[in-house]
């Protein structure tokens, strides 16, 4: 009799430290966002780690390439036809935020890239890779320019953007400029 009344009284306890876990849990959830969870964008690419690093430099690209890899080259002329790789993208491609919720861009790729706001999508600064389209001007001077430099995402890396207005906002990447992300800030 006795025994079961401290069984009882341990189980009593039991539960309501499970209630009393589930109504914080709750809580946290449910509390109005002091810091929102961002929206997360991946950058993702198909650089030919072979091709690519014999180009621009030793561990320039560190793709796990399965068989499913771009050669340098190839990069190059398939931007030059027009017909830009689409395993070089963002994604996804549209993103809709409310006010006050940061961005959280992800390089999954293989190879840096940059997430650069600009007023029009068009030209990064590898001329070569525009496909015709003048270079845009927030991209202008490459690494060079410190507001390109600052916006560039390394392998492996992220970047977190704030503070942006209500309204639309075009990213682009300024090498490769197909890899493209409209943000419609609510
Ligand atoms: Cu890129």
């Amino acid at each position: 009799m006795r025994r079961n009344a401290v069984v009882a009284a341990l189980l009593a306890g039991c539960f309501s430290f499970v209630l009393a876990t589930q109504a914080s849990a709750q809580d946290k959830s449910e509390r109005p966002a002091a810091s929102p969870t961002p929206a997360q964008i991946v950058a993702l690419d198909e650089c030919d780690p072979a091709t690519f690093n014999a180009a621009i430099g030793p561990d320039f690209c560190k793709n796990v390439a399965l068989g499913f890899s771009t050669t340098f080259s190839d990069l190059f002329a398939k931007a030059a036809a027009g017909t830009p790789d689409p395993g070089w993208d963002f994604e996804p491609d549209v993103v809709h935020v409310k006010k006050g919720t940061p961005l959280l861009v992800v390089d999954q790729g293989g190879e840096p890239h940059t997430f650069t706001e600009v007023e029009k999508f068009g030209g990064g600064f590898i001329e070569p890779l525009n496909a015709g389209e003048p270079t845009v001007p927030e991209c202008a001077g490459g690494f060079k320019n410190v507001a390109v430099a600052k916006t560039r995402i390394l392998q492996g890396s992220q970047l977190q953007v704030t503070g942006l207005s209500k309204g639309e906002h075009h990213f682009e990447c300024c090498i490769h400029p197909w890899m493209r992300v409209t943000v419609e800030v609510k």
